[in-house]
């Protein structure tokens, strides 16, 4: 089953591309993050997916894994997140790639394991936008509607307002939240301070720190969590 990923208002996102010791694993855990979702866009690996895994494994809290590359897939994660990105301009990425990935493994597919996602990817110089071809110069109106089109047609549950390596506009999260009924609200992007963390999770049901546990900022990532609670 999926973890109750509902209750989530603070997760941690690792990149398998990037270097990760039991150090920093240990701080994440101590943050008092509620999960951590290890997932990245350039060079993964399973061997590097599996690293990782190995890291967090001996800790309770939830780990999911965001699918990004069916040669990654990973067996032992708590949950498995499938990125579909609404405002990609190769389609592959709304539903090619899901289909290659559902076809291998046929009647195998975990379902229970699954929950979908439906990105909007609005910082145009981010890995994810170059690789999705990721549709930009949007105005409100239309990434509103995306997120729309997410939790209406497709049913998705989740909305996940992607801005990768760069800060949002608390605005423009907001509107959107508060356009939408039933999914929640995912943020990640450039949160790195107690004060960036709290105001996004303001506006977003979930906020999604990534980068900063890289940098120096790490010793701000115990804050980023209390700012959030
Ligand atoms: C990346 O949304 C996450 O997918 C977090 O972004 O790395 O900018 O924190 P940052």
């Amino acid at each position: 089953m999926f973890p109750d990923w509902k209750s989530w208002r603070h997760v941690v996102k690792l990149d398998p591309d990037k270097p990760a010791d039991e150090w920093l694993i240990e701080q994440v855990v101590e943050s008092g993050t509620d999960a951590v979702i290890v997932g990245g866009t350039q060079n993964i690996t399973r061997e590097k997916v599996l690293r990782l895994y190995k890291l967090l494994k001996p800790y309770q809290l939830p780990k999911v894994l965001e699918v990004s590359t069916i040669e990654a897939i990973t067996f032992g994660f708590d949950g498995y997140l499938i990125p579909v990105v609404l405002n990609a301009g190769n389609p592959k990425w709304i539903i090619g790639a899901h289909k290659e990935a559902v076809k291998l493994a046929g009647d195998l597919m975990a379902w229970k394991e699954v929950l979908p996602e439906g990105y909007i990817i609005l910082n145009p110089d981010c890995a994810a936008a170059e690789l999705t071809e990721a549709l930009y110069s949007l105005r409100k109106s239309d990434i509103l509607a995306y997120a729309r089109c997410g939790e209406n047609l497709f049913s998705l549950p989740l909305i996940y307002i992607e801005y990768s390596g760069s800060y949002g506009n608390p605005e423009l999260v907001s509107y959107i939240k508060s356009g939408l009924t039933k999914a929640r609200v995912f943020y990640g992007g450039g949160i790195d301070n107690a004060q960036k963390a709290e105001m996004m999770s303001r506006m977003a049901d979930t906020i999604v720190v990534g980068n900063m546990v890289y940098t120096e900022s790490i010793r701000n990532l115990k804050d980023t969590v209390k700012a959030v609670k």
